[in-house]
């Protein structure tokens, strides 16, 4: 499954975020260090059913659709807040930043109202400027993948000495156990000629390998969270013009966790990443919290974010596409369910690697496979596409 790492200062609303997108009871708290041990749930991507495009009604093996939306089920990971200096030792997230491993990306969730001070206090809102949040959160995260790559390589180049080929291989299996592509590090060690035995040489160069490794290999989307608040509407459209390389989506998690729990109840119909909510019961309390997300988030920014970013994570950061899998011609599997799954892989997989996910039967006894919607048939190496349908065809 594509997983999800939620980092960040404590207090800014990560646990917040992350039962908005799991329904988990987590503990939730004006203070610092409320977690203090990580979390994992499921959530789930929302994408346009293909449905509809056929005039059928699809029936999930996992996840759901409603409306014309599929939820398509991913983990997310939610760690205790860090704190600069965290790779010294400081604070509590740095002993659970290894949890972070199996992220496939990140979302740095920042206090972006500056209701929170460096160490996550609560302070009045605006008061501290939550722009530098995004430069050293970045930076602790960056120096935790330095301090790994450096203790291992140290490590592997004791053992085969100026072996550059043993050592990039041994390199190549240390960061594949921390979910990062083989072609991502390639890439990395020829921009930098190569030269693995120069790089294990020069702190500073092997600083510079590992950031860059960091930033390809396990990208981070920063969520500037609490943008109910007046002073998250300030200092967001600062941090846009601010940093333009960076991605940053304006989210409300307090909005999203109390519009999915009272849609749960069923007192609302909110479907996530939608800005249209239907009351469905007399109760002035929830009128009042929907007035408000309506007034303060749905108004400028028409969703609370929170879907957005895991989609944006998923589909625009790390480049996936969806692909619905199915048995025969008319969209369903061997028990008959329609569209009964979607996978998500990597932009550029081929209708192998799917087959391979899929079962390694598929795999094994492949003859070809074909594109239900085009009708065009495939081979094992063929590049997939977003909202492919694909029937694998295999010998007896
Ligand atoms: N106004 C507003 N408050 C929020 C939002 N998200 C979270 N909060 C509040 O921020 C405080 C901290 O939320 P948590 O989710 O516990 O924060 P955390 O980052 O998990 O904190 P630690 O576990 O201590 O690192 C709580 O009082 C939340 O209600 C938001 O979008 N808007
Ligand atoms: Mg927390």
């Amino acid at each position: 499954m594509v997983v999800i790492g939620i980092v960040g200062k404590p207090n800014v609303g990560k646990s917040t975020f992350f039962k908005s997108v799991t329904l988990l009871p987590v503990k939730i708290s004006n203070y610092p260090f409320t977690t203090v041990q990580p979390y994992i749930g499921t959530g789930y991507l929302v994408i346009e059913c293909i449905e509809k495009q056929f005039g059928v009604k699809c029936n999930p093996r996992v996840g759901t659709c409603r409306r014309g939306k599929r939820f398509i089920p991913i983990e997310i990971i939610d760690i205790p807040g860090l704190v600069e200096e965290a790779h010294k030792g400081k604070g509590l997230g740095n002993k659970f930043l290894d949890v972070t491993k199996n992220a496939d990306v990140l979302i740095d969730i920042i206090d972006i109202a500056g209701t929170t001070d460096k160490d996550g206090n609560p302070v009045p809102e605006g008061s501290y400027d939550p722009l530098e949040d995004f430069i050293w959160t970045e930076n602790e995260i960056d120096t935790w993948i330095y301090y790994k790559i450096k203790q291992n390589l140290y490590r592997i180049y004791e053992k085969y000495k100026e072996d550059d080929k043993k050592i990039s291989e041994n390199l190549i299996r240390l960061l594949s156990s921390f979910k990062i592509q083989k072609n991502i590090i390639l890439y990395v060690l020829n921009k930098f000629n190569n030269d693995i035995i120069g790089i294990i040489k020069d702190e500073d160069l092997l600083f510079k390998f590992s950031r860059e490794i960091r930033r390809l290999g396990k990208p981070i989307v920063y969520a500037a969270n609490k943008i109910d608040l007046y002073y998250g509407k300030v200092f967001y459209r600062k941090a846009i013009k601010e940093y333009k390389d960076k991605i940053i989506v304006p989210t409300s998690a307090f909005a999203e966790v109390g519009l999915r729990i009272l849609d749960l109840e069923g007192k609302i119909d909110y479907i996530p990443g939608e800005d249209e909510i239907e009351v469905k019961v007399n109760d002035p309390q929830v009128e009042v919290f929907v007035d408000y997300v309506r007034e303060t988030v749905l108004k400028e920014f028409r969703s609370t974010g929170v879907q957005d970013i895991l989609n944006v994570a998923i589909f625009n950061v790390l480049n996936y596409i969806a692909v619905w899998p199915v048995a025969n011609d008319n969209l369903t599997d061997t028990k008959g369910r329609v569209l009964p799954d979607v996978i998500l892989m990597p932009k550029g997989s081929k209708v192998k690697d799917l087959a391979i996910k899929l079962h390694t039967e598929l795999y094994e006894k492949f003859v070809l496979a074909k594109e239900i919607r085009s009708g065009r048939t495939l081979k094992k190496d063929d590049v997939l596409n977003h909202n492919d349908i694909i029937k694998i065809i295999t010998k007896k």
